[in-house]
C-alpha cells in the first residue's frame, strides 16, 4: 500500500521592511487575520527581513511572534533592497523549507488582497507568478503624475523589447511568486546583478522566467505609497536599464555565434561542392555531400561553441540529436525553393530578385526557424512554455 503525503505546500512571503514601524503592524495583522485564513490548501508564512530599523520595526515584529506561529523575522545589517530580498529567499528556502516564495513590500504598495490570486495561480500549476500592473485588471496609482506613469510604462516596454519578452507585460513589478524546486533552487542567488538595488529584480525575473515552464501574470493594482516618498530615482533607473541591456546582450551572444557557425557552414557547403566537383563527382552528389558536410560542421560547431553550456557528450545523445538536426535541416530544403520560386513568380524571375528572395528566406524564415528549433529541441536551452497567459 502506498502512503500518500497530504502535507500542504508551504509558501513564504519574503517582506523586507526598513523603518516600516507603522506599516508592519497593520500588514502583519491584515495578512494573518484577513488574508491567510482565506487562502486554502496551502500553509502561509510571513518572513520579515529587517535591517535593524532604527524606528523599532523589528521589535514590533517580535511582539507578534507569540500570537502568529507562522511569523518569522530575519535581522541583518543594512545592505540595500536586493540583499534584503536575497537573504530572505535563502532563509525561506534553507531554514523554513519553503516550496514557494513570494516577494512583497511592507508599505502596502502591494495590497494584501492580491496575495490570494497569486497563490491560486501557483496552486493551479504556475511555476512563476508575476503580479502585473499592465494587464487587464492591473493598474498603477491614479495619483501618480503623468511623467511617473510614462517612465514606468515606457521603461517596461523598453525592457520587454531588450529582453525579448513581449509576452510578459510587467518586468519590473516587485510582487511575484516563484516555485523553489526547479526555479529558484537553480539560480545562484549570491551572484545576481546589482544586488544592492532594485535592479536585482530584473535579473531574478529573467532567470525565473527561463527556468519556469509555466509563467502566469496575475493582475495587481499597485497602490501609492502611504508613508514617505519612493526611493526610486535616476540612479535606480539607470542600473535597472543597465541590467536589462546586459541580460539582453548576453542572450544575443549565442545568436551571434549561431550566425558565425551558419556562415562557416555556408563556406563549407560552397567550398566542398567545388572541391568534390574537381575530384570528379557529379554535381548532384557533390552538392549532396557538401551539404551534409555543412550540416555536420554546423552541428559540431554549435555543440562545442554556440551551445557549449549545453554540450551534448554522450554517444547515444549525439546520434539522436544529430539525426534530429539533420531532419530539421530538411525544412530549409523544402521551404527555401518555395519562397524563391514564389517571389520570382510575383516580382519577376531575374537574378537580382532570386538573390533578394534567397536572402529574405534566410533572414526571415530559415535562420529564425533553425535558431528556435536548436534552442527548443536540440540543445534545449529554452523551455517550451505551456502557456504564457493571464490567469484571470
Ligand atoms: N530590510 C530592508 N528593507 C528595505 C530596504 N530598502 C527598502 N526596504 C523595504 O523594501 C520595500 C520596498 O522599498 P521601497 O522604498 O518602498 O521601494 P519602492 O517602492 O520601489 O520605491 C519596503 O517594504 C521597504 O521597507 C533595505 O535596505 N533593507
Ligand atoms: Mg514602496
Amino acid at each position: 500500500m502506498c502512503i500518500v503525503s497530504l502535507s500542504m505546500d508551504k509558501i513564504v512571503i519574503v517582506m523586507p521592511a526598513y523603518n516600516e514601524a507603522e506599516n508592519i503592524k497593520l500588514m502583519i495583522t491584515e495578512l494573518f487575520n484577513e488574508v491567510f485564513p482565506k487562502v486554502e490548501n496551502v500553509e502561509m508564512h510571513l518572513l520579515v527581513v529587517d535591517d535593524y530599523s532604527p524606528d523599532g520595526t523589528g521589535d514590533i515584529v517580535k511582539s507578534f511572534q507569540d500570537k502568529y506561529k507562522n511569523l518569522h523575522m530575519l535581522q541583518k545589517q543594512k545592505e540595500g533592497l536586493g540583499w534584503a530580498y536575497i537573504r530572505g529567499f535563502q532563509y525561506a528556502i534553507d531554514k523554513l523549507n519553503a516550496d514557494a516564495v513570494m516577494e512583497m513590500d511592507a508599505d502596502f504598495q502591494h495590497p494584501p488582497r492580491f496575495v490570494k490570486p497569486m497563490v491560486e495561480a501557483y496552486l493551479n500549476g504556475a511555476d512563476y507568478c508575476i503580479g502585473s500592473r499592465y494587464i487587464k485588471g492591473g493598474s498603477v496609482p491614479r495619483q501618480w503624475a503623468l511623467s511617473r506613469k510614462a517612465i514606468s510604462y515606457f521603461g517596461n516596454l523598453f525592457i520587454r523589447l531588450v529582453l525579448l519578452k513581449p509576452s510578459i507585460h510587467d518586468l519590473t513589478t516587485g510582487f511575484r511568486l516563484a516555485r523553489v524546486k526547479g526555479i529558484l533552487d537553480k539560480i545562484d542567488l549570491n551572484n545576481l546583478m546589482e544586488p544592492t538595488r532594485f535592479a536585482y529584480k530584473v535579473d531574478l525575473l529573467y532567470q525565473c522566467i527561463k527556468n519556469s515552464k509555466k509563467t502566469v501574470e496575475v493582475p495587481l493594482e499597485f497602490a501609492a505609497r502611504t508613508k514617505e516618498v519612493s526611493k526610486f530615482n535616476p540612479k535606480e533607473m539607470t542600473s535597472t536599464f543597465k541590467v536589462a541591456i546586459i541580460l539582453g546582450i548576453k542572450d544575443k551572444i549565442r545568436f551571434i555565434k549561431f550566425g558565425v557557425v551558419g556562415f562557416v557552414g555556408f563556406a563549407v557547403n560552397y567550398l566542398g561542392l567545388e572541391l568534390l566537383k574537381r575530384l570528379g563527382l557529379s554535381t548532384y552528389f557533390a552538392t549532396l555531400f557538401a551539404t551534409e558536410a555543412a550540416i555536420v560542421s554546423n552541428f559540431i560547431l554549435n555543440n562545442i561553441w554556440t551551445f557549449k553550456d549545453k554540450i551534448i557528450t554522450s554517444f547515444k545523445d549525439l546520434i539522436v540529436q544529430f539525426l534530429k538536426f539533420n531532419f530539421s535541416s530538411l525544412f530549409a530544403v523544402i521551404v527555401q525553393p518555395l519562397i524563391v520560386a514564389g517571389v520570382a513568380k510575383l516580382f519577376g524571375d531575374t537574378s537580382l530578385i532570386r538573390f533578394g528572395a534567397l536572402i529574405f528566406a534566410l533572414i526571415f524564415v530559415i535562420v529564425p526557424y533553425n535558431y528556435v528549433v536548436y534552442n527548443l529541441f536540440i540543445w534545449r536551452t529554452w523551455k517550451i512554455p505551456k502557456f504564457f497567459k493571464r490567469d484571470r
